[in-house]
């Protein structure tokens, strides 16, 4: 048999500290998702949804030209009802989190944690005005409670639809009511989305993907807006910070704690009590220099933009972190967590603890995170963490950290556009309508074992920011892009074109905006929604010359934030491969179809070049529509720094000949220089 081929670490991955690494995990015959997923083929039956297993009269395979379940269903139906499944467990995953949000938002109302506080009060007033919350005369706590008490009731109300469906712009909710597809309730959508999928339900591919898309507008609409909005409420609206990332931040003398995972209630906790000076003391006391906290994943998001705190890595780096032998305790609660890491934690020194009631792993330690007592509970672990210092053996951490400035969040962008009093969107749709920014690009999604690590990330913004595509990104493509040196405003002088860097010097912004986390892909739907409304880029999301994707995707979260965004009206593009490829009319439907019925459509590409044309054309394609000038890059970058710079860096006499003109008599070499 021939043997199974495995890729060198550089095909694995873009990222140089990464393949460092992973040469690193070669040495030591450690086994990681890499070669897991070089040495398992993807099942090609499962990988194009042609297999159902909703009943025991299957699982049925269908793999032949017409071939049915032994039910009769269709590869149509049986295609759609895949996919409407990872919708569902998608906006399940998003949803719950905000649930949990909302109730953390009324323990602190009610006075039952004194751990969290209300930060934005600003916000809870805004949120209260979306859920028709009356604030005159009332205290911020009982604000916050009402607040809490309607946003967990847009879980299961029994009646009427999803009050955040208004904030989208009107036709848009025009579409959505022509075709039934506004949310009732969060949960209900996702619990009608099982039922219509259970065997002998819905049998009409397309019905069944109208309430694929109704669950996940109730994510992008609802479960996610949510679980934003109250993290705002409790944590603050983030606005630009400066940030490190890459697995450098690591320390080589100082306890690290890693937070890996999603909610923010647990990390903020953990944020809190390492910065406690008699824990700190306790670490000293160990030998430690100090406690040095970083975060992974959408954790990393979460607490980088509000706090300041340095992100490790993405989800693809969770196994490689530990694989350091620095990191004393990696502290996890829900999703994109990978089992794998408690069998490389075993090699080392490290404590994998879970914390969340929802998910225990086999082998870590359980410590259950209760909001009630959450510091308590937070220096608990923070202590466990230090008490393994001592047991630290050879390390390994790449010497890779990046600068970065996240947390433009919708607020700031507006600020940022429009100042303190006149925050605006206008000059963003200004820029767009004038050429200057050709586009935007949603960047998005995950990092995926079975394509080369931010290889999708890393070439496409490069390729984006260079044509005067503003991008903007969260979860762990965002964490690429900061590791790629994209998001300070300095990367704009470097590498984006002559028109998107003008406008990123005037307003002082990076290229490629940090939006956040991935609940947090419902700030870029009211930042388009705010856009359309504005005038002049036509009246829904659909008109804007702006795509989505997900390049490098891997989770059903993605599936469902792909879905909402193109209900909303979105081009969207993922990668790594067509998960309804089993059926060419279902293919066809959720692009073409969707397209005809309500504006968005959805692709799936795999080839890197295939979706910078797609993108480009459609952006171009857009701006015809509305009759905007055709983009020309060659009309910007004659001001600004940019030149500034390239001036400074020329031989004097050269520099004054370009400023002057050659022989002009007013400056001449040996006069001072003026001062830089
Ligand atoms: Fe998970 Fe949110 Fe995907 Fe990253 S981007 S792998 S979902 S952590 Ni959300
Ligand atoms: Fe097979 Fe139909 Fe049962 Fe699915 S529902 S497993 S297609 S018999």
């Amino acid at each position: 048999m021939a043997r199974r081929q495995y890729r060198t670490p550089e095909e694995r991955s873009a990222d140089p500290s990464v393949v460092e690494l992973l040469q690193h995990a070669c040495d030591l015959e450690c086994v990681t998702c890499f070669d897991r997923a070089d040495d398992m083929s993807p099942c090609p039956i499962g990988q194009e949804a042609k297999c159902c297993k909703n009943c025991s009269m299957g699982p049925c395979r269908l793999v032949r030209d017409g071939q049915t379940g032994v039910c009769g269903a269709t590869i149509e139906t049986v295609t759609a009802r895949n996919f409407a499944r990872m919708v569902a467990a998608g906006a399940s995953a998003h949803s719950d989190h905000g649930r949990g949000l909302a109730y953390t938002l009324l323990d602190v109302a009610e006075g039952k944690t004194t751990d969290y506080q209300i930060r934005d009060v600003d916000k809870l007033y805004t949120v209260a005005g979306y859920l028709g919350v009356a604030v005159e005369d009332k205290s911020i706590e009982e604000i916050a409670r009402e607040v809490a008490e309607v946003a967990l009731g847009e879980f299961g109300k029994p009646l009427g639809e999803i009050l955040y469906a208004q904030r989208a712009p009107a036709q848009r909710q025009d579409i959505w009511h022509e075709h039934r597809l506004t949310p009732r309730n969060i949960d209900r959508e996702i619990v009608e989305m099982m039922h219509r999928t259970h065997m002998g339900n819905d049998q009409d591919y397309e019905h069944i993907l109208d309430q694929a898309m109704r669950a996940a507008l109730a994510d992008g609409w609802g479960g996610s807006m949510l679980a934003t909005d109250i993290s705002d409420i409790l944590f603050g609206t983030p606005g630009p910070i400066q940030g490190d990332v890459g697995l450098g931040v690591l320390s080589e003398d100082e306890v690290n704690i890693v937070v890996h995972g999603h909610e923010p209630t647990l990390s903020e906790m953990i944020v809190v009590a390492t910065q406690d000076p008699e824990l700190i003391a306790y670490a000293e006391s160990k030998g430690a220099k100090g406690i040095t906290l970083s975060g992974l994943c959408c954790t990393a998001n979460e607490i980088i933009m509000r706090q300041g705190i340095p992100t490790a890595g993405n989800m693809l780096q969770q196994e490689l972190a530990i694989l350091t032998g620095a990191i004393e305790a990696m502290i996890v609660d829900v999703q994109c967590i990978m089992q794998g890491i408690v069998a490389v934690a075993e090699r080392y020194h490290t404590e994998i603890i879970t914390t969340s009631p929802k998910m225990k792993i086999e082998g870590a330690t359980h410590i259950e995170f209760e909001e009630d007592r959450a510091l308590e509970i937070a220096k608990q672990i923070v202590r466990r963490a230090i008490d393994r210092f001592p047991e630290r053996g050879e390390t390994y951490i790449p010497k890779d950290v990046h600068a970065t400035i996240p947390g433009y969040s919708h607020e700031y962008i507006g600020y940022a556009l429009g100042g303190l009093y006149r925050g605006s969107f206008r000059p963003l749709n200004d820029a767009i309508m004038a050429g200057r920014i050709r586009g935007v690009v949603a960047n998005i999604g995950c990092t995926n074992a079975r394509v080369q690590f931010e290889g999708f990330h890393r070439y496409l913004t490069e390729q984006f920011i260079k044509n005067d595509v503003l991008v903007v990104e969260t979860g762990c493509a965002s964490v690429a892009s900061q590791k790629q040196d994209y998001m300070t405003p300095e990367a704009a002088l470097e590498v984006a074109g002559p028109g998107l860097r003008e406008v990123c010097e005037t307003v002082g912004i990076p290229p490629v905006l940090h939006m956040g986390s991935c609940v947090d892909n419902c700030r870029i739907l009211t930042v388009l929604s705010q856009m359309a409304n504005e005038g002049g880029l036509g009246q829904d999301i659909s008109d804007i010359p702006a795509v989505g994707m997900a390049p490098e995707w891997m989770s059903e979260k993605a599936i469902s934030i792909a879905t909402y965004c193109v209900a909303s009206g979105a081009y969207v593009i993922m990668g790594v491969h067509n998960p309804v490829a089993g059926s060419e009319v279902v293919t066809e439907h959720i692009s073409k179809g969707w397209e005809g019925k309500i504006g968005g459509k959805l692709e799936f590409i795999t080839e890197m070049d295939e979706i910078l044309e797609r993108t480009l054309a459609h952006i171009d394609a857009k701006r015809a529509a509305l009759g905007l000038p055709e983009y020309d890059a060659s009309q910007w970058g004659q001001s600004g720094d940019a030149r500034m710079k390239v001036l400074l860096e020329m031989p004097i006499e050269e520099r004054i000949a370009a400023v002057y003109g050659a022989g002009n008599a007013r400056l001449q070499p040996g006069m001072p220089e003026a001062a830089d």
